[in-house]
């Protein structure tokens, strides 16, 4: 039997722009997704998040699920133009409320908010003057923190500074698939590494402060495997892996970028970086989904290209790989480049192709399946020596998944997009056995497999 201790942390995450809607209410400005999915053909049937799953307008019940859920930790992030509309000193209060609500329903439902401050959404007015290719926006950013911190700081114990910096930098500024939708190798180093120095300063300037709360931040990690025994093959999944990987642990291997990227990043690397960079951290989140399978393409910006999962691999509705040990091989990896930081599994799960049958049920076995895999492979990673200490599902609600819209659905909780119904499937109750006994439940769910549960 897989079991976990009592105090090993289950959660789920969320972000803003992917749930909240309410895309103007009180005074919030646009930020740079609500301004990327008005380009015509950026996401798919060209949605946008002006809705979404309408959360802020249905906070209560939909705390009340996340509590119903069983879960200990909820991350969420803050759209910071909702609370600082131009991402400068200006508040607008209703937007601050509804975090500082938000924070008090979890509390007051005994689950713990690990509020993340920065999941891709810039202001559009910090955009306007150059966004994180510009080193301005780095003290911008630590402004914003230390401002949300003195307001929701006496209540929470976690608190995660970015998402993903990795995906931001290579979907949002080098491939431009993501907002703000630029297309360019020196704006990706810029971005990079902006985002890393604004990690660094926000962490010292947190603790100047005296903000009690444990500072984290949050890394999108997959393996990187050739798509054949071609040296050029290999070649393009070391470059892949150190863009999407290593620099994303730059300022955890010394300051220092991976080689191959040196150059690429040198004119935004001032001196004095390096040693900035290196601010230890008190928690690391691992976003994993699956490998990365990539070959080389002579023809393309950066010399390769991704290639769909290989032959007899299963794939979930994004044709992502389901490869489970992707996550202990991630784990581990992360324990070594940040020997005795904690390491939480921020984010992890899948789409699926899924409708509700006639009775109105969301039978999501292959989410079940993926999720048993992988909480397995977290338990192996821990067995092995790795201090894993909690794992969060993405995520809790069908949701807007970026430039795909509402196409794949990733939630534990169907969301009927004609009324924004909330379901929860299969793989909801299924989880919340797991959370509430901490052992691995061996079954697929379903009420017919929860007898005694
Ligand atoms: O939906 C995203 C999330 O915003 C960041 N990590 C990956 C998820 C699935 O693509």
């Amino acid at each position: 039997m897989v079991e976990f201790p009592s105090e090993f942390v289950w959660g789920v995450s969320t972000s803003a722009y992917q749930i909240e809607g309410a895309a103007t209410a009180g005074g919030k400005r646009p930020s740079i997704w609500d301004a990327f999915v008005r380009r015509r053909g950026a996401v798919a049937d060209g949605a946008t998040g002006d809705v979404a799953i309408d959360h802020l307008a249905r906070l209560d019940e939909d705390v009340a699920l996340i509590a119903g859920l069983g879960v200990r930790a909820y991350r969420f992030s803050i759209a910071w133009s909702r609370w600082f509309p131009d991402g400068d000193r200006r508040v607008a209060p209703a937007g601050r409320d509804v975090y500082d609500r938000l924070v008090d329903r979890l509390l007051e439902h005994g689950v713990a908010p690990w509020p993340c401050l920065y999941h891709w959404d810039l202001p559009a007015a910090l955009q306007q003057r150059g966004g994180w290719t510009a080193r301005d926006t780095v003290d911008r950013f630590a402004d914003y923190a230390a401002a949300v911190l003195d307001v929701l700081g006496d209540r929470v114990g976690h608190v995660a500074l970015r998402n993903e910096p990795n995906v931001h930098a290579v979907l949002g500024h080098l491939l431009g698939v993501h907002a703000p939708g630029t297309v360019d190798v020196g704006a990706f180093a810029a971005a990079a590494h902006h985002q890393h120095l604004a990690t660094a300063r926000v962490l010292a300037r947190l603790r100047g402060d005296g903000v009690r709360a444990r500072l984290g931040t949050v890394l999108n990690l997959q393996p990187v495997d050739p798509a054949s025994d071609a040296p050029e093959d290999a070649a393009a999944a070391r470059l892949l892996d150190a863009a999407w990987n290593a620099q994303a642990l730059a300022p955890w291997s010394g300051g220092r970028y991976p080689e191959d990227l040196a150059a690429l990043f040198a004119p935004v690397v001032r001196d004095g970086d390096e040693q900035e960079l290196r601010a230890p951290l008190d928690w690391i989140g691992l976003n994993l989904y699956t490998r990365h399978r990539v070959a080389a393409d002579p023809k393309s910006l950066i010399g390769l290209r991704l290639v769909g999962a290989g032959p007899d691999v299963a794939t979930t509705a994004m044709g992502w790989a389901v490869a489970p040990d992707a996550l202990r091989e991630q784990l581990h990896r992360l324990a070594r480049s940040l020997p005795g930081v904690p390491i939480y599994v921020t984010e992890n799960g899948a789409a699926f192709e899924e409708a509700p049958g006639l009775d109105g049920v969301v039978d999501d076995r292959p989410r079940v399946r993926y999720l048993r895999d992988h909480v397995a492979s977290v338990a192996r990673a821990r067995a092995e020596g790795v201090d894993v200490r909690g794992y969060f599902v993405w995520t809790l609600w069908d949701d807007f998944e970026w430039a795909d819209g509402y196409g794949p659905t990733f939630g534990l909780v169907h969301v009927d997009r004609r009324d924004l119904t909330r379901t929860p499937e299969r793989s909801f109750d299924w989880y919340r056995r797991l959370v509430a006994t901490g052992r691995l439940p061996t079954d697929e769910g379903g009420p017919e497999d929860t007898a005694g549960a």
